[in-house]
């Protein structure tokens, strides 16, 4: 795996040395937990890692109803699998943070709107969620060291939330953090990474259809591990728009310094927009890796949904809009 070849002047760990490369490959993952060359049956004897449905906060509300709309082409990764293959880098940059996650507790939990809205306002999760109508929707989930998932998610539109913060017209990004609890998440202790966690979008990207805001997955509330309580799904964009465990949302003028953004520009930018033609400075994305099967497959443009969102990017060809 090919290293940053120059050194940054601030501090640099091994592991921040190769973020979003891949530290273990899919093989060596199954190895590890016996399986390599055994078909689902045996993925799905593994003991699932996920909260009980009773346990979860607004568990009454699953499952959500499917919208067909947002269905595709690919067999689900099954939960097993998507449940202990994560990046959250606030418990770590293994893979096996799923068992870090755990300590996050996601009940009761308060998210912050600011900025350019109206009036600001702290709302509940729960009573968020009482006030938006959840489904299911079958979404691709690209991440940008070139592995890819297909999940049931279950969420409701980003538009339907932007609808509730009533933003001013002044407003055209949206700024996300996630939590900030070190003691909670060791990863936060690591004080070179910018924490907390930021990313963003514009208000176009936030008005269309694809973009949800993730309360759930395999038909219950979202496990720790996937980002409880509340996280974002972009599907067209790498994986890593897709912020976890979001506690502030912000509607501001200037564009927000996404966390990869901040780390190292020259590879990770604020659009970020899957495309395989456009290759990471340090591997390509022409193909990526069906995690649960191993099946190398060529990426699409836009991940598949060039048709929904080609036309949010109109007039902005001279941006990287593919990093
Ligand atoms: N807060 C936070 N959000 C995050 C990350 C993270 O480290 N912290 N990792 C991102 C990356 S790189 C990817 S690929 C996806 C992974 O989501 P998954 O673990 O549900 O597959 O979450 C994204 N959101
Ligand atoms: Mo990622």
């Amino acid at each position: 795996m090919a290293q940053i070849i120059h050194k940054p002047s601030w501090h640099i760990d091994e592991a921040l040395a190769t973020p979003h490369s891949v530290f273990l490959d899919r093989r060596e993952l199954l190895k590890g937990w016996g399986l390599a060359g055994l078909g689902l049956a045996a993925a799905a004897a593994l003991a699932p890692v996920r909260v009980r449905a009773a346990e979860g906060p607004a568990a009454q509300f699953y499952p959500a109803k499917r919208n067909e709309s947002y269905t595709i082409d690919r067999p689900l990764t099954p939960e097993e699998i998507n449940s202990r293959y994560n990046n959250f880098y606030e418990f770590g940059s293994h893979k096996q943070i799923w068992r870090a996650a755990q300590a996050l507790k996601t009940n009761p939990w308060d998210i912050v709107v600011d900025g350019l809205v109206e009036e600001p306002f702290t709302i509940g999760f729960e009573d968020l969620v009482g006030r938006v109508a959840l489904e299911e929707r079958l979404y691709r989930h690209r991440c940008v060291e070139a592995w890819s998932m297909t999940v049931p998610w279950t969420g409701f539109a980003l538009a339907d939330f932007v609808s509730l913060a009533k933003p001013l017209s002044s407003a055209k990004y949206i700024r996300f953090e996630t939590f900030m609890d070190p003691d909670v998440a060791g990863g936060q202790k690591q004080s070179w990474y910018p924490w907390p966690y930021i990313e963003g979008v514009t208000m176009e990207e936030a008005g269309n259809d694809l973009a949800f805001m993730v309360t759930g997955a395999y038909g219950q509330p979202i496990a720790k591990q996937f980002g409880a309580p509340l996280r974002l799904a972009l599907p067209w964009k790498y994986g890593f728009k897709s912020i976890k465990s979001i506690k502030r949302i912000s509607f501001t003028e200037t564009r927000p310094v996404s966390f990869w953004e901040a780390i190292l520009p020259q590879e990770y930018g604020f659009w970020a927009n899957v495309n395989p033609e456009v290759p990471h400075p340090r591997w390509s994305q022409a193909q990526e890796r069906i995690l649960h099967t191993g099946e190398r497959v060529p990426t699409l443009l836009f991940n598949g949904y060039a048709e929904q969102v080609a036309h949010l990017y109109d007039g902005l060809e001279g941006q990287s809009l593919y990093m």
